[in-house]
């Protein structure tokens, strides 16, 4: 990376300046702390400058320019990526999309909506609601994160048992290469086969190849009357259990977990616990429930995981305000630990393969961790499971930092003989580049170095992301 003089940013911005808005090119200390870095919290925030295009000829301008002038560029979204993909700790110029935020297209015929890339996810999902519709990516975040962010992380959330990951929503990406040019790709088209689609690499680059501009995006029909029920489950094995019971008779739309040690950290900003027994797991799992039949299944397949032993109590959900406050214990947890520094793991297998890493990953981690505080959550029907390490407050950041990424090796060690992912749905960035050959091998990563060489042979996109 190169430093530059006072003198030479000056310039380097006058630049920038000429084709950009001067307010919209800033270098306050504020805008550098807060566009410089994402949720981790765990890098400098260094970025030259803080830029906001307001069209897609001013992104093009400003991948030109930086081309020309050798600046690196990190695209950024809502910044609320938790593997540092968004940071700009190395002098670049931090592109903020916030801007692009207008919805342009909907179509009833096609269900599907054109809108800028900085929109907010909960924007777009009220938009789809109001058509009568539903875009079903969803998560914690939905309040700040930007759509552009979603598709370069390909984000997850609670929903993908029934819905699936961002991925599968994305019909159409307008997007500007590391080279400058503006790609029009799929046009939301249902059907195509006219050769590689460049649309699937941009989703899950993590700003490494351009710029997302403008995505079309299909909806779908809205849930039917979701019910929300939180079990409480003695060991993570009867999770598993519970979980092809009613995956095979339920519409399930969610099916996530908690340990009670991720529980208490809700409780403790002020939630209360769904009911009194205390169990060391809890199951949250949504499915539709138009009518009594549906009701009548549901209340049978608990009497049912009762008589197992595989759970001992549960609620369930008997409006949609009590619905939400039962996944608040679920959504609000990592927001709750956040004052804790967490390390954090995001580690997915086939759906099949999960008893079997649950078991070793529990051994392993009581072994290695008998002092931090380790909790348990995520998107167990999925296979991805969110591990978060605790730092007890008298340790300094650095020694338990080393602590944790020696017990990742062995973690990811166990993943690759399961054939998992060392990120399921926050994305490879800074926090788990050190760790990408547990799940991608050399060979393959000679093929992304090859893509990233296509679109962006300066190197000026996002450089020192997902791999160096
Ligand atoms: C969630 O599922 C988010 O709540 C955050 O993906 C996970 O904090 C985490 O590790
Ligand atoms: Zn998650």
């Amino acid at each position: 990376m190169t430093t530059h003089t006072a003198r030479e940013t000056d310039l380097l911005l006058d630049g920038i300046r000429a084709f950009i808005e001067a307010a919209h090119v800033r270098t306050d200390p504020d805008s550098c702390l807060n566009y410089g870095r994402d949720w981790t919290r765990l890098y400098a925030p260094n970025p030259l400058a803080i830029v906001l295009p307001g069209t897609i000829e001013q992104v093009q301008q400003l991948v030109r320019y930086a081309n020309e002038h050798r600046l690196a560029l990190v695209p950024s979204g809502g910044r609320t990526g938790l593997s540092g993909a968004a940071v700009a700790c190395r002098g670049e110029v931090v592109v903020s999309l916030e801007r692009m935020n207008r919805i342009l297209d909907f179509d009833p015929v096609d269900r599907s909506l054109t809108c800028q890339a900085g929109t907010i996810t909960e924007t777009l999902q009220n938009f789809a609601r109001e058509q009568g519709l539903y875009y079903p990516v969803d998560f914690a975040s939905r309040g700040s994160s930007q759509i552009g962010g979603n598709i370069a992380t390909n984000a997850g959330g609670i929903k993908v048992i029934r819905y699936g990951v961002t991925r599968d929503w994305v019909t159409g990406l307008k997007v500007v290469t590391g080279r400058g040019d503006l790609l029009d790709l799929n046009r939301g088209l249902i059907k195509n086969t006219s050769g590689y689609d460049l649309r699937h690499l941009f989703i899950s680059s993590e700003g490494t190849l351009g710029i997302i501009v403008e995505a079309t995006l299909k909806l779908t029909r809205p849930l039917r009357e979701p019910s929300v029920m939180v079990l409480g489950v003695p060991d993570l094995d009867s999770i598993m259990a519970i979980y092809g019971l009613l995956h095979d008779k339920l519409e399930l739309s969610a099916f996530e977990f908690f340990s009670e040690l991720a529980l208490r950290h809700v409780l403790q900003k002020g939630l209360h616990r769904p009911f009194e027994e205390e169990t060391p797991y809890y199951v949250l799992t949504e499915f539709e429930n138009p009518d009594e039949r549906h009701t009548e299944e549901a209340l049978a397949l608990f009497e049912h995981c009762m008589e197992q032993g595989w759970l001992s109590d549960g609620v369930i959900s008997q409006s949609e305000t009590q619905a939400k406050e039962l996944w608040r214990l679920r959504e609000d947890i990592s927001e709750s630990i956040s004052e804790h520094q967490p390390y954090k793991n995001d580690i997915a297998v086939r759906i099949s393969r999960v008893p079997a890493l649950l078991t070793e990953v529990d051994a392993l981690l009581t072994r290695e961790y008998p002092d931090f505080e380790v909790l348990w959550y995520g998107h167990i029907g999925d296979g991805n499971v969110h591990i978060n390490i605790l730092k007890p407050k008298d340790l300094e950041s650095a020694v338990f930092a080393k602590k944790c990424g020696a017990v990742s090796e062995h973690l990811f060690a166990i993943l690759q003989r399961h054939g998992g992912s060392i990120s399921a749905e926050h994305g490879v960035g800074l926090t788990k580049k050190p760790y990408l050959h547990y799940t991608r091998d050399e060979t393959e990563v000679g093929y992304l170095r090859a893509i990233k060489q296509a679109f962006d042979p300066n190197g000026i996109m996002n450089p020192g992301k997902i791999f160096d």
